[in-house]
C-alpha cells in the first residue's frame, strides 16, 4: 500500500552500522508488502563500479552511478536502500537533485569514528592507521557529515531495533509507506 517509493540513503563511516540497518529496514519494509532493493558495496563495487577506487573523484563518480542505478530502481516503483559512505555533501546532493525532491530520504548513520574504529569487523582501521590503506574515510580522508539530513540515526545510542523503528516510523508519518 507504498504511497510512494523513494530512495532511502544511508551514510556514514565505515562501520557505523549502514548495511546492518538497510537489511534490518528491509525486512520491516517486506513485511509490509513493500519491494526494495538494496545497493551497497557488494553489488555494486564488485560489478558495474569495480574500475572505481577511493580518490575524492572515484568517491564522486560511485556515487553519481549510484544515484543513476537508484532513480531507475525509483521508476520502476520500487523503494532503493543505499549503504555508502558517501563522505561529500557535494555528492549526495548531486543525487538528491536527481529525483523529486521528497524521493530521497538522507539518513545519517552517526557513530563516533572511535567506536568505528574499535568494531572494526574487517580490520580496515588498523590496515588505515599503519599506512598499509591510504585515503581511508575518517583516518586520513574525509567524512563530512550531513547538513540537514532527513534522518539522524545513532547507532551508538540505541540498539539497532531502536534504530529500525525510528527509520520505520518517519516512512509511515510522512506517507512512503
Ligand atoms: C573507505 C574503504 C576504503 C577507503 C576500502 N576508504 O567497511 P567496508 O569496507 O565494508 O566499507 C568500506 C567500503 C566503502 O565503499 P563506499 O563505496 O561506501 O565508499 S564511498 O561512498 O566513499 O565511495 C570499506 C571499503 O569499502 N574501503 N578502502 N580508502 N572505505
Amino acid at each position: 500500500n507504498g504511497h510512494g517509493s523513494a530512495i532511502l540513503w544511508f551514510t556514514g563511516l565505515s562501520g557505523s552500522g549502514k548495511s546492518t540497518l538497510s537489511v534490518a529496514v528491509e525486512h520491516e519494509l517486506h513485511k509490509r508488502g513493500i519491494r526494495t532493493y538494496i545497493l551497497d558495496g557488494d553489488n555494486i563495487r564488485h560489478g558495474l563500479n569495480k574500475n572505481l577506487g577511493f580518490s575524492p573523484e572515484d568517491r564522486k563518480e560511485n556515487i553519481r552511478r549510484i544515484g543513476e542505478v537508484s532513480k531507475l530502481f525509483v521508476d520502476a516503483g520500487i523503494m532503493v536502500l543505499t549503504a555508502f559512505i558517501s563522505p561529500y555533501q557535494a555528492d549526495r546532493d548531486m543525487v538528491r537533485e536527481l529525483v523529486e525532491g521528497r524521493e530521497f530520504v538522507e539518513i545519517y548513520v552517526k557513530c563516533p569514528l572511535e567506536v568505528c574504529e574499535n568494531r572494526d569487523p574487517k580490520g580496515l582501521y588498523k590496515k588505515a592507521r599503519s599506512g598499509e590503506i591510504k585515503n581511508f574515510t575518517g583516518i586520513d580522508a574525509p567524512y563530512e557529515a550531513p547538513e540537514c539530513p532527513e534522518l539522524v540515526v545513532d547507532t551508538n545510542q540505541q540498539p539497532l531495533e531502536d534504530s529500525v523503528k525510528q527509520v520505520i516510523q518517519y516512512l509511515e508519518e510522512n506517507d512512503y509507506i
